[in-house]
């Protein structure tokens, strides 16, 4: 009893020692107050009301001594309390994400928000909730949510200047955008990094039609099987690729995680082509709808492996709101999903002029935020920024594409596949008649990297360095076509939106079809060794065959006719130097990240039988009448 008495005076808990009831066996006191006296910022979680009542968890870092400041916000589903907590310490710019290097530095307060539903937010999850309205018919939503956050924030943070910003990348990137679409006052400017924009076309759920299985299902399901991300996504193997073969269709493995309970997994199962559900909460769609109101710098990346699609969707559907480019503003860098965000030096192989990231942020972010939310001089923010990988430069640009097919500053060129595995820019001759073929086996699909398959989300992945890989791997399988040109002898420069003419047959009814452009590296690269002969995919998707007519309806192929399909690829800015040669690979599966097509018709790819997966004879077609061939952003 001395020694708990004088150890208990030492924290200056003095009940127990004058026979006060509390922690009466225990050594923990009742209340203890953290001592921050040598912080640099102070922090405050508050339960912010919105128009329905429900309270939403937010954390509230403002600098110590602040005053006038405007206000950043991040609307997170992944733990505000956890994205506030980088490292434990008494600095600012260490306790946020790096994205906030900049404005940690200057002093903004910094504020993260549960969304409703997750973590220490009140009311009810939805994925991706979209807008209210028919697809919604709860009354609130992200846009509502936001407005009523930035007004309590306002008039609540006595620190502030009344003016705020709202940024954040991937989810954050979405709920960022929400926040512009029924904005508030103060709302004076966003910044969405790699935002999901359309989770059918192209970003986090769906290629094309093509099932992101290996990415979503465990994403949904640590999601939404509890409001913290109690549970979390298990596997039984290192490598993936035999997790999922065995459970045979993506509906099978949600099944064996007992996933029917989870909401947004019969949302996926049940809106498999791109209909209402899809089309009605693309966020490029939703914006185009609206006025321009609120200045916006949309950032993405050229190798983004969670949402490639959604940044120049975006840019393309607001750019013409803003013909004075004064607005909008798009900036294209050499990253993965989160490296705009982070330091980005290098990626894979590839090494950048420096950290392309922070300098981003340093020279572009944080000038635009200082003139819309402190009235700094007018910054001379570029209306594109692209990355040119290959020759190592930013470039300012006027617009973006720079070459595509019409109506941009320079024409496109078609780049023929020929025979004997030859790549080039004349059309097959009038006399060709042929096809390359190969036969496409959903018991052994091609693995979209080389095995074995680290999970995703597993600690030893790699999956942000995928869209770089070398692609050796599956240039020597019998199931991959490819073609390859002659050594450049001048540099390529490429700049927009490549898209893939195929003329395609399949013994089958249905199919998928994967194109992929790729840079291969002169068989020595002495100054790196590793990378001679390196197969390095610049822009590479998949497309489910059965959307061909039409996206939001599945219909079957003809077996055996010739079919012609146009599939956009991921935008690029790249130089092909000279020495380098440009390959295009085809194939049929990217497995496990996209679930097999069975090649056989079936209502729903999800529950497909097993008896409906069956081998399939692909042919590739190089004639003068159905010319195979990439439309590639060519600058002369
Ligand atoms: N790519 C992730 C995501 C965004 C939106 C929906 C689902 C997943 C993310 O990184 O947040």
């Amino acid at each position: 009893m001395l020694i708990r008495c004088s150890y208990a005076t030492l924290i200056a808990v003095t009940t127990l020692c004058t026979g006060g009831a509390a922690a009466a066996e225990g050594e923990i006191p009742g209340k203890f107050t953290p001592k921050t006296d040598s912080f640099d910022y102070v922090r405050r979680e508050e339960m912010i009301p919105m128009r329905d009542g429900v309270k939403l968890k937010t954390v509230i870092l403002v600098p110590k001594g602040a005053q006038g400041a405007p206000i950043v916000i991040t609307r997170t589903p992944y733990n505000a309390a956890a994205r506030t907590l980088r490292f434990n310490s008494p600095n600012l710019s260490s306790v946020v994400p790096q994205m906030h290097d900049t404005t940690s530095a200057a002093r903004y307060v910094i504020v993260y928000q549960d969304v409703r539903g997750k973590y220490g937010s009140e009311g009810d999850y939805f994925m991706n909730k979209p807008l209210a309205g028919p697809l919604n018919a709860t009354g609130t939503d992200h846009a509502t949510d936001c407005h009523d956050t930035i007004d309590w924030l306002v008039r609540n943070v006595p620190e502030s200047n009344g003016r705020a910003a709202a940024i954040g990348g991937s989810y954050e990137g979405y709920t960022t955008l929400m926040c512009t679409v029924d904005p508030h006052p103060a709302l004076r400017a966003v910044v969405p990094f790699a935002a999901m924009v359309d989770g059918w076309i192209g970003d986090d759920w769906f290629h094309w039609g093509a099932f992101r299985q290996e990415a979503a299902l465990p994403f949904a399901y640590d999601q939404q099987a509890t409001r913290k991300n109690e549970h979390k996504w298990w596997s039984g193997t290192y490598d993936t690729y035999d997790a999922w073969l065995r459970a045979g269709s993506a509906g099978n493995m949600a099944a064996s995680r007992g996933m029917e309970s989870i909401g947004f997994w019969q949302k996926l199962a049940a809106h498999t082509a791109y209909d209402a559900f899809w089309q009605e909460q693309a966020v490029d769609k939703v914006l185009a709808a609206r006025p321009l109101t609120v200045p916006m710098l949309i950032v993405g990346g050229l190798f983004d492996q969670e949402d490639i699609y959604g940044s120049p969707a975006l840019w393309k559907a607001l750019a013409p709101k803003d013909p004075e480019g004064r607005q909008v503003h798009f900036v294209l860098g050499p990253w993965n999903h989160g490296q705009g965000r982070r330091d980005a030096r290098s990626l894979g192989p590839l090494q950048f002029e420096g950290d392309t990231g922070g300098w981003f942020r340093r020279s572009v972010m944080q000038p635009f935020l200082d003139h819309y939310l402190k009235d700094a001089p007018r910054p001379d923010t570029p209306r594109v920024l692209a990355y040119e990988t290959g020759a190592n430069a930013w470039h300012r640009y006027d617009g973006w594409p720079r070459a595509c097919a019409s109506g941009c500053a320079a024409r496109s060129r078609n780049l023929y596949v020929h025979s004997a595995g030859k790549l080039g820019f004349e059309p097959p001759p009038a006399a060709a008649q042929a096809f390359d073929e190969y036969l496409s086996d959903p018991a052994k699909p091609v693995p979209y990297r080389a095995r074995p398959i680290v999970a995703t989300y597993a600690p030893d992945s790699t999956w942000g360095d995928w869209l770089v890989d070398d692609q050796r791997h599956a240039a020597t399988r019998t199931d991959v076509l490819v073609w390859v040109s002659e050594p450049l002898e001048q540099p390529l420069r490429v700049a927009g939106e490549p898209i893939a003419r195929l003329f395609a047959s399949t013994s089958g009814t249905d199919s998928d079809w994967v194109v992929k452009i790729i840079d291969v590296y002169p068989d020595e690269v002495p100054e790196n060794p590793k990378l001679g002969g390196y197969q390095m995919m610049l822009s590479a998707d998949i497309f489910r065959g059965r959307y061909r007519e039409d996206l939001a309806a599945a219909r079957p192929l003809a077996a055996g006719k010739v079919l012609e399909y146009r599939i956009p690829l991921p935008h690029v800015s790249h130089t092909f130097l000279p020495g380098h040669r440009i390959m295009v690979q085809v194939q049929s599966s990217w497995f496990p990240l996209y679930d097999r097509n069975p090649q056989t018709f079936v209502p729903n790819v999800m529950f497909a039988p097993p008896e409906s997966y069956r081998k399939a004879t692909q042919r590739v077609w190089r004639t003068a009448e159905y010319p195979t061939a990439i439309e590639l952003p060519v600058i002369p």
